[in-house]
């Protein structure tokens, strides 16, 4: 069962979009690397919400860590782990760099807002660290790991904070500086305007990665054509469980049965074979 898992490093090197599709368990994991996608998004916002706790800093690391570890051990291809702020300051940002690649992921998300974080399509203001603040940040996670493979996005929230284009460019331009191995800029805007102003800006000194969440008609070989190196689905999978279970626990407990719902879901079968049972079994001998 023991296979070579692919860093995210490698899957850059790779070149070509990736495309990653944000999970919270290994299930999910499981099923994004079945439909194809190259790497997994250990997504905040699935894994608050798989606890019904919001998006806020409220979980511990730890608790990020052990669901982000789970799924890197179910699949094959690369977790990239959303790590909010780095949940606090430089000292606890070393520390999770020194948790999460012990744990075997690849690749961490740093984002530069203010330590208690709130997701970032949150009715509520962001706080945004100030450039040499986050600087240190990421001077920071980069100086505290330990392999060559371990590999760190740096996420700007600018343009969420309503900051403009030439704000994010500067604070992406400084975070490539201080190491950062990719970019992720954010945006909430309903098209991509402010993305491809950006990315038009931009002069590819590191990969570019977007979550294309409120401008989902901006297809990902469009992105690609404009130079983003990389796409996060990030909780497509978390809404469609809401709706499909919801649907399904209605209709059974209205129907007083569940023969209506039978064609619709997955059949115990697939769930075996989600769990590897037959390789489990065989274990007995
Ligand atoms: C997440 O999936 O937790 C993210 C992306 O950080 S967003 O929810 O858009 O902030
Ligand atoms: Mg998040």
């Amino acid at each position: 069962m023991l296979s070579h898992r692919t860093s995210f490093r490698e899957l850059m090197a790779r070149g070509g979009l990736v495309r990653a599709a944000g999970a919270h368990d290994a299930l999910g994991s499981k099923l994004a690397q079945q439909a194809g996608f190259q790497a997994v998004w250990a997504s905040s916002l699935e894994v608050s919400a798989s606890r019904c706790l919001p998006d806020a800093s409220v979980l511990t690391m730890t608790e990020y860590l052990t669901a982000a570890a789970s799924m890197q051990r179910a699949i094959d291809i690369p977790v990239v782990a959303d790590v909010d702020t780095g949940y606090g300051n430089n000292l606890n940002v070393a520390h999770m760099v020194h948790e999460y690649e012990a744990a075997g992921i690849t690749a961490v998300a740093m984002e530069d807002k203010l330590y208690p974080k709130v997701n970032s399509f949150a009715a509520a203001s962001q706080t945004l660290l100030s450039v040499p603040e986050f600087v240190r940040k990421i001077e920071t996670a980069k100086a505290a790991q330990r392999t060559e493979d371990f590999y760190l996005i740096a996420r700007c929230e600018a343009l969420i904070n309503k900051m403009g284009v030439d704000d994010a460019l500067a604070r992406c331009n400084a975070y490539a500086d201080a190491g950062a191995d990719a970019i992720l800029i954010h945006s909430k805007q309903r098209d991509q305007g402010e993305i491809v102003e950006f990315l038009d800006g931009w002069d590819g000194r590191r990969p570019v990665v977007i979550v294309p969440t409120t401008y989902p008609q901006w297809s990902a070989t469009e992105a690609e054509k404009h130079g983003v190196s990389m796409v996060i689905y990030a909780n497509q999978g978390l809404r469609a469980t809401v709706q499909a279970v919801r649907e399904t626990f209605r209709a059974i407990y209205a129907d007083g049965t569940s023969l209506g719902v039978e064609d619709g879901i997955a059949p115990v079968s697939d769930v075996f074979a989600l769990q590897n049972l037959d390789d489990w079994l065989a274990l007995e001998g």
